[in-house]
């Protein structure tokens, strides 16, 4: 973003010192070569000027050259290498959600990037449908995610905090809804993140948990959620290894309690209509059961 907003400050810096000096050249001209009193018809006409000709062609050119330059180093600084290197983070868009995977450690999250902050971490942004983009106003550049064909970004938080984002191509019914946090830590806070998420959680063998840890992996569910340890492994919908951790559910559209959850797991198309994840026409006892499960994991 620092090198883009650069470019844009310089552009309209020189486009400001232009202006100034033809309004000034015009208001000059008007002034001086007024029509005056008791003269008479068209004032005296000057056609032709080699000197002036090539002056005025030659500050435009070397204006556009200087643009040419900036650009050209702009974009360099902006692009990273593509395939030269294992990107160290992988965002893959979903409708409507985004995937985050840390291929270094093997975690899986879902809609929260979390990053050191000050660190320059390589992107790679991949599409399993439609055409998603990932744009974090606040940290630049905004980049099409293109199914079968992986993008690369430099992505890099100055300070630490949550940058929000959403997705800037249209996708589907829940376009509006696919929102992106990126939360930037201190290096310690995000080793430990990354070490709590890699951990495998237990699965609990007593009371309403284990219960609701059998429901789970009893109806579909695990077709489509992976929960690490347990042979629910799809990833049709977000990993739910660490749910409890999360800021939001549904890319955005409940802040993430207990209680949201089990509003969620009733009816998803309530808060997310046309949401891919079905009303699995759960009892309230099976949500409960659930939601003691999922919030267990992070124990
Ligand atoms: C057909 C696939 C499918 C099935 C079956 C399914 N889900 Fe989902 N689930 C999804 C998708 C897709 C999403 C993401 C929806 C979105 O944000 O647009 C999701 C989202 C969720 C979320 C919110 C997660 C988040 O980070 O936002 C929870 C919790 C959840 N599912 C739990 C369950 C439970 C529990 C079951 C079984 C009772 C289940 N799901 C069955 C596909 C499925
Ligand atoms: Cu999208």
């Amino acid at each position: 973003m620092e090198a883009l907003a650069g470019l844009t400050y310089y552009t309209i810096a020189i486009s400001v010192v232009i202006l100034g000096i033809i309004v000034i050249a015009v208001a000059y001209i008007i002034i001086r070569f007024r029509k005056k009193s008791g003269e008479e018809g068209e004032p005296y006409q000057d056609f032709g000027s080699l000197k002036l000709e090539i002056t005025w062609t030659l500050i435009p050119v070397a204006i556009v050259a200087v643009l040419f330059l900036l650009t050209c180093s702009t974009m360099r600084a902006v692009d990273p290498p593509s395939a030269d290197r294992e990107p160290d983070i992988i965002i893959i868009g979903h409708q409507w959600w985004w995937e985050i995977v840390y291929p270094e450690s093997g975690v899986i999250t879902a809609n929260e990037v979390h990053l050191p902050a000050g660190r320059q971490l390589l992107a790679r942004l991949e599409s399993i449908d439609v055409i998603h983009d990932f744009w974090v106003p606040e940290l630049g550049r905004k980049i099409d995610l293109v199914p079968g064909h992986p993008n690369y970004m430099w992505i890099v938080a100055g300070e630490p905090g949550v940058y929000l984002g959403a997705c800037a191509e249209f996708c589907g019914a829940q376009h509006a809804n696919m929102r992106i946090r990126v939360i930037a830590q201190t290096e310690e806070e995000f080793s430990e993140w990354l070490t709590r998420q890699a951990r495998i959680p237990e699965t609990p063998s007593t009371g309403i948990a284990a219960e609701g840890a059998k429901i789970f992996q009893e109806i579909a569910c695990m077709n489509c959620h992976t929960i690490a340890g347990t042979p629910a492994a799809a990833r049709v919908g977000p990993s739910l290894t660490y749910l409890a951790t999360r800021d939001t559910i549904g890319a955005g559209v409940l802040t993430n309690t207990p209680d949201n959850i089990a509003k969620w797991l009733k009816n998803p198309a309530k808060y997310k209509p046309g949401s891919l994840m079905p009303n699995m026409k759960l009892t309230d006892e099976q949500v409960n059961a659930i939601v003691a499960y999922l919030e267990a994991l992070d124990e």
